[in-house]
């Protein structure tokens, strides 16, 4: 577990990143984990895809949290510690923080840097009284919760439907881990976009400014800045498409032309027509998503859901 605080200097060549493109790359349909967008660029270009007329799903969501932060406050015991998972600007944690003013540390947790470090500078200027343990890790990986908070209640925040980004068993097997981090009794607020008409699912992710688009590409721009890899970025485009079996959008990169893409001392092809698979986003029913959770060792306890466009918060007790 890395602090951020003492984050070490980055390699040039994250190892990761080149070993699951790699492998992503030689899979017949070719695809990359979607946690890869999220470098500095990629963290900006989703700020601003938060702002978008067609993505609802955050401004929905903040709404649906103000609406019932009181009631979601009482989900929140004295002194308890807040894990956050996959934590970003942090900008719904205040509706909580706000709401709850008996919490006494937040832990967030966040891949990007960057943006975990302004989230915390700005929260220590803020929230003077909070204690504050920030962990700089992927949130899917297994993770020990920072020595700050030991023997405190702990209750988990994993907004923005985040969830819906892991394939179903992936989904499951965080849960599981969720539960063993967060320990007996913890409560566990998870955000879940809900299965809608398929054209405000598809505009949400195909937005008119193009910002998606912009989001999905910089995928190719950071393979050709930290991978040396030579995506010409005019020759693919974005797509997003309903995927209905597997009740979730999809987002694709398209070739435009048959072409061959160099990495790492490798050649790719893509044929006209074939996508570079980069991201799922599940939609939920609250049901199903209940189902899954109990599979994972969590209980439903309540449901809080929003008028058009639907979207949930769920308490979940382990
Ligand atoms: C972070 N995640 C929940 C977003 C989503 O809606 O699946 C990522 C995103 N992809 C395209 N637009 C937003």
């Amino acid at each position: 577990v890395r602090l951020a605080r003492d984050a070490a200097p980055r390699p040039a060549v994250d190892a990761d990143f080149e070993a699951d493109v790699l492998e992503g790359l030689a899979r017949p349909q070719k695809a990359i984990p979607p946690k890869y967008f999220y470098d500095a660029e990629g963290s900006r270009l989703f700020e601003a895809i938060c702002e978008l007329e067609e993505y609802y799903p955050t401004r929905t969501e903040i709404a649906l949290l103000r609406r019932h932060a009181g009631e979601i406050a009482e989900a929140i015991p004295k002194g308890a510690a807040l894990v956050e998972f996959g934590s970003g600007a942090s900008v719904k944690t205040r509706i909580l923080l706000d709401a709850a003013p008996q919490l006494f540390a937040y832990a967030p947790i966040d891949i990007s840097a960057d943006a975990l470090d302004a989230a915390v500078e700005a929260l220590r200027r803020d929230y003077p009284g909070l204690t504050l343990a920030p962990l700089l890790e992927d949130f899917t990986r297994a993770l020990e919760l920072p020595q700050a908070l030991a023997g405190r209640p702990v209750v988990g925040f994993f907004p923005g439907s985040t969830i819906g980004n892991l394939s179903p068993a992936e989904a499951e097997a965080f849960l599981v881990g969720a539960r063993r981090l967060l320990g007996r009794g913890a409560a566990f607020l998870v955000g879940l976009d809900l299965v809608k008409d398929e054209a405000s699912l598809v505009a949400a992710y195909d937005d008119a400014l193009g910002v998606t688009a912009a989001f999905n590409k910089n995928l190719l721009a950071r393979m050709n800045r930290e991978l040396g890899a030579d995506f010409d970025l005019d020759a693919f485009a974005h797509r997003a498409v309903w995927n209905p079996a597997q009740s979730r959008i999809e987002m694709h990169l398209a070739s435009l032309r048959d072409q061959e893409v160099r990495l790492a001392g490798r050649a790719f092809r893509f044929a006209e027509g074939e996508t570079l698979h980069t991201e799922n986003s599940a939609k939920f029913t609250v049901e199903g998503f209940g189902a899954l959770a109990g599979r994972a060792g969590w209980m439903l306890e309540r449901a809080w859901v929003s008028p058009t466009p639907a979207f949930a918060t769920v308490l979940l007790r382990a």
